[in-house]
């Protein structure tokens, strides 16, 4: 466990540059998303880090795990790309740019344990776990009603994806996972605040559906978290 901290804030220290998607309506402003370099910067620096953990015994719940999770992530791109198509707000396009970040944090892990990407050559919005498909169908046709309702599928979404990591992270022993996964989460946590906050200017009330209410008030009432991809 103190190893896994120490790897933790070591990462942290490393990824500096990469806090800036999403955001409260002024955050959006202040903290645009980060470009290309940046976000190939943050990859690489994961890498390394990685690089300096030994691979582990991969138990076929953490084999599970990893190919869910690059999924659920494009699950969050694949949605917020579109949104941002439809309501042009720019929380979408940053923050499906930091999704784009977690997909290929995700595929790193893939590579390492040579598993199969369950999203190589899938299309937007197309999906191999059947879950995954119907959530996507299912958020997409609520997102299209509105931008309130756009904004609560961005919410629902982190709301979700932060209960799948919470989950995951419970079930891993290995270092490598546990780094990538607790990083993926910290990033969802922002998001959520970003949607949040929004949503809130607009007089609109969250109430979450997947992590509990508790858990909700504490990502919701701290502050922007830095180092994240
Ligand atoms: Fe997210
Ligand atoms: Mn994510």
């Amino acid at each position: 466990m103190q190893r896994r901290l120490f790897l933790g804030s070591a990462l942290g220290a490393a990824l500096l540059t990469l806090g800036g998607c999403g955001g409260g309506e002024s955050a959006v402003a202040a903290a645009p998303a980060a470009s290309d370099a940046a976000s190939a910067t943050a990859i690489a620096a994961l890498s390394t880090q990685l690089a300096t953990i030994p691979a582990s015994a991969l138990s076929t719940t953490e084999a599970d795990a990893l190919v869910f999770m690059r999924e659920e992530e494009k699950l969050a791109r694949d949605v917020y790309q579109l949104l941002y198509a439809q309501w042009g707000q720019k929380v979408f396009s940053n923050i499906a740019a930091s999704e784009q970040q977690h997909m290929d944090a995700v595929a790193l892990l893939l590579t390492r344990y040579s598993l199969p990407d369950p999203a190589a050559g899938t299309a937007v919005g197309v999906f191999k776990d059947s879950a995954l498909q119907q959530m996507f169908n299912t958020l997409m046709a609520q997102g299209q009603t509105s931008l309130v309702a756009a904004l609560t599928v961005g919410a629902t979404i982190e709301d979700l994806d932060i209960q799948d990591l919470q989950q995951r992270i419970a079930t891993t022993d290995n270092a490598d996972i546990a780094l990538v996964f607790n990083e993926l989460m910290k990033g969802s946590r922002n998001h959520l605040r970003a949607f949040i906050s929004q949503l809130t200017n607009l007089g609109v009330t969250y109430t979450p559906r997947y992590i509990t209410q508790a858990e909700f008030d504490a990502i919701v009432g701290s502050p922007w978290e830095t180092g994240s991809i």
